[in-house]
């Protein structure tokens, strides 16, 4: 890796450009991107595209290079960002975070680890053991969360299927000494059904391929996952079966390495295994007209396995205990659909407890030990975001809707803060400030969350409503309340459009692109009731770490009747928190690009990436940059890049101030009428004049380079 770029490789900067266009972006883009450089800045928000393909990017020699450097002293990369947010918060001991955005296949999670590898690579010299754990600890809680929560999708690979948000605790010294893990909606419905040449999460494949034979036989399974109903959907496309094995080998170690115990690790395996059988449990009317299990021994085994009673197990399967006024109870049998239901109900549920309660497991590890020893204010946090991209599918569910949602929310930070940072900046600077036209996506998120009319709130009123309202009928009720939205259509209101369904579909138009979403399953996903029943059965499991997923179980049938928050409302008001809590610190961008649809190596399709450019709003963040000014500095730092360029400066300026030494040079240079001086920064106004200083330095780096080596050999 070289440290100074030349022309060949483009402007390290879109600021640079000579002219603000979408041409002229997508070909230093383009330009980049050819010769590997991924990286480009738009003053310190970092650009990245996915190369698909292992580039010598990274690795201890390169975090070395990047190590204690400013952010433009060396190429762009993720590693100066990282290093950015940890130098700035260490020196003005204040919260920092990194949100990473982008779509879906965009690199998000891939930077997400290469700024935590960084982060641990740069602190604890001394070599203190408890930091050394929480690093350990930091690093491996990645693979296991990678295991339950991410999964194969079209779009990606190793897709997360559920949002991120990691804070990292930092001591006094810059050392971490613990973090908290925040996730966001799981996507549980994958449990039960993927689409096509689509993958159940890692860890069931894992284990079925990874496991030892034996252990295998413990779990009643076998090893292909084609016999399993919730594994069998995406056959033909698993990983090799050594890949898979090598996988789950280092998922164990992980958690061995978190200090999950022996006896948790096989509980958790217990527990995928249990979801596994539950998967093939089928319904059949018994010559008597009742409804029983098909293969009862699947039955045996979920109970086995969930250290449950057999008995327990059937009756929660085939029938529903009810309140029927005061004290009084009364089992009512299920239907073969509900039946159906119940049990997949109970599937989603298991797993999504489980997977909340590994993520518990580590936060528990990585909890900062002494905590109320150290409330003198001197711990700072950075926060890591890497959330589920936006996305597309050819059927898009409640779930899309939730991820597009999340993003949207995003987008609107990213706008507030950038808008926000620059004005705040100006005024500090004592600068005047020349506002730039944004495309405002506030009125797609007002469309989603807004307060009695919002699209959440129509379908939390659908919820609530006793028994009858179906899908169809939430369906009007949007149509009706958002007719007028210019950002919200339907089959009925368009009804020209054969695009989308009567009755079924409704279309959102996101910062990011059209999405049709199908309304069939919306009030169920929202409601996510999941009978009384299971969760008592589970509660009372002997198994202690199945029984600490289900704390809820131990209420009485007769005290649940508070209505719980559906998970919409849930997940409006953790995104609420999370944008709150991003606002609060401060924050470096990664915006990520996909370069194409099919995962190809280094190739950059052009419509594909220029569509990612315009949404991302990424021209309107060069612009707002170049505004007023397409470049700030330090008066310390513009002289230590561009001191070589003027007699009086040169190595070392003996006037008054840097301030006045700046002046100095620049007016060496004629370029004084191109600039604002501001309290601590020098403003440039036009790139050119950063260009003329840029080429002035490149003429004397060789010659400066040259004096050096004399002067080292002893030859001057
Ligand atoms: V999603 O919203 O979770 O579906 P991400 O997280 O944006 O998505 P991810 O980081 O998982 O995408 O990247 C997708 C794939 O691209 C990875 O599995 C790698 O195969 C590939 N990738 C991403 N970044 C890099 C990189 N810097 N170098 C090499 C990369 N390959
Ligand atoms: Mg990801």
């Amino acid at each position: 890796m070289e440290d100074e770029e030349g022309p060949e490789c483009g402007k390290a900067d879109f600021v640079l450009l000579d002219e603000v266009t979408m041409e002229h972006f997508m070909e230093n883009l383009k330009l980049r991107f050819e010769k590997g450089r991924i990286y480009t800045y738009i003053g310190e928000v970092l650009v990245s595209v996915n190369p698909y393909q292992d580039l010598p990017l990274y690795g201890p020699v390169a975090i070395a290079r990047y190590q204690g450097r400013e952010l433009y002293e060396r190429p762009p990369h993720l590693y100066a960002v990282a290093n950015a947010a940890y130098r700035a918060m260490k020196r003005r001991a204040r919260d920092t975070c990194i949100v990473i955005s982008g779509e879906s296949g965009a690199g998000k999670t891939e930077a997400s680890k290469h700024i935590m590898q960084y982060i641990a690579a740069v602190t604890n010299p001394s070599q203190r053991a408890e930091v050394e754990r929480v690093k350990d600890v930091l690093l491996k809680s990645t693979c296991v969360l990678e295991a339950f929560g991410n999964a194969r999708t079209n779009r990606n690979h190793n897709s997360s299927r559920f949002g991120k948000y990691m804070d990292i605790n930092f001591d006094f010294k810059g050392d971490p000494i613990g973090g908290h893990i925040h996730s966001y909606l799981l996507e549980k419905s994958r449990v039960l059904k993927q689409h096509v040449g689509e993958r159940n999460f890692h860890a069931f494949y894992q284990v079925l391929r990874g496991c030892e034979a034996a252990e295998l036989q413990e779990l009643h399974l076998q090893r292909n996952p084609a016999l399993y109903s919730f594994t069998r959907q995406g056959a033909g496309l698993a990983d090799s079966e050594s890949e898979e094995r090598s996988h789950y080998r280092a998922v164990m170690e992980a958690m061995q390495v978190i200090g999950f115990s022996a006896e948790e690790m096989a509980s958790v395996r217990r527990i995928l295994a249990a979801i596994l059988h539950l998967g093939n449990i089928e319904f059949v009317e018994t010559e008597e007209g009742q409804l029983a299990v098909a293969e009862e021994v699947l039955a045996d085994h979920v109970a086995e396995l969930t250290a449950t009673p057999r008995e327990q197990v059937l009756r929660c399967l085939l029938a529903r205990t009810v309140a029927s006024g005061g004290r009084e109870v009364i089992e009512k049998g299920h239907t073969a659909a509900e039946a159906s239901y119940a049990r997949d109900a109970c599937a989603k549920a298991l797993y999504q407890r489980l997977f909340q309660w590994v993520v518990n497991r580590i936060n528990s590890v990585m909890a900062p030990r002494g905590r109320d020893a150290r409330r003198d204010g001197k711990d700072t946090v950075i926060g890591v975001l890497d959330i589920y991209g936006f996305e597309v599918f050819p059927v898009n569910s409640f779930e899309q809707f939730c991820i597009n949602y999340c993003n949207e929310k995003l987008q609107q930070l990213f706008i507030q803060l950038i808008l926000k940072q620059e004005q705040e900046e100006y005024e500090r600077e004592g600068i005047a400030w020349q506002s730039v036209d944004f495309f405002n996506n506030a009125t797609i998120v007002d469309l989603v969350e807004r307060p009695h009319r919002g699209i959440l709130a129509v379908l939390d009123e659908a919820c609530c409503s006793a028994g009858t309202i179906t899908d169809r009928i939430f369906l009007q009720s949007l149509d009706t309340h958002h007719r007028h939205h210019p950002h919200y259509t339907s089959r009925q209101l368009c009804p020209t459009d054969k695009t989308m369904e009567f009755g079924r579909d409704f279309r959102i138009k996101h910062y990011a692109g059209d999405v049709t979403y199908s309304v069939l399953g919306f009030i169920d996903k929202n409601r996510d009731a999941l009978f009384q029943d299971f969760k008592r059965l589970l509660y009372n499991s002997s198994d202690p770490a199945l029984r600490a997923m289900w704390p809820e179980g131990q209420q009485d049938v007769t005290e649940v009747t508070k209505r719980p928050l559906t998970a919409g409302s849930l997940f409006k008001s953790s995104m609420v928190a999370l944008v709150d809590n991003l606002a609060s610190k401060e924050p470096f961008y990664v915006r990520c690009l996909k370069p194409n649809q099919d995962k190809a190596a280094a190739r950059l399709d052009e419509a594909h990436c220029r569509h990612q450019v315009a949404y991302l709003g990424l021209l309107e963040n060069v612009r707002v940059r170049r505004a007023g000014f397409a470049s700030r500095q330090p008066y310390p730092r513009f002289l230590l890049r561009y001191k070589m360029t003027c007699e009086y400066t040169w190595p070392n300026h003996l006037l008054g101030s840097d301030r006045e030494a700046v002046g100095a040079l620049l007016e060496q240079h004629g370029l004084q009428g191109d600039v604002a001086f501001g309290r601590s920064k020098l403003f440039i106004r036009s790139p050119r004049t950063l260009v003329a200083l840029e080429q002035s330095r490149a003429r004397l780096v060789p010659i400066v380079v040259l004096l050096l080596q004399k002067a080292w050999r002893g030859t001057l």
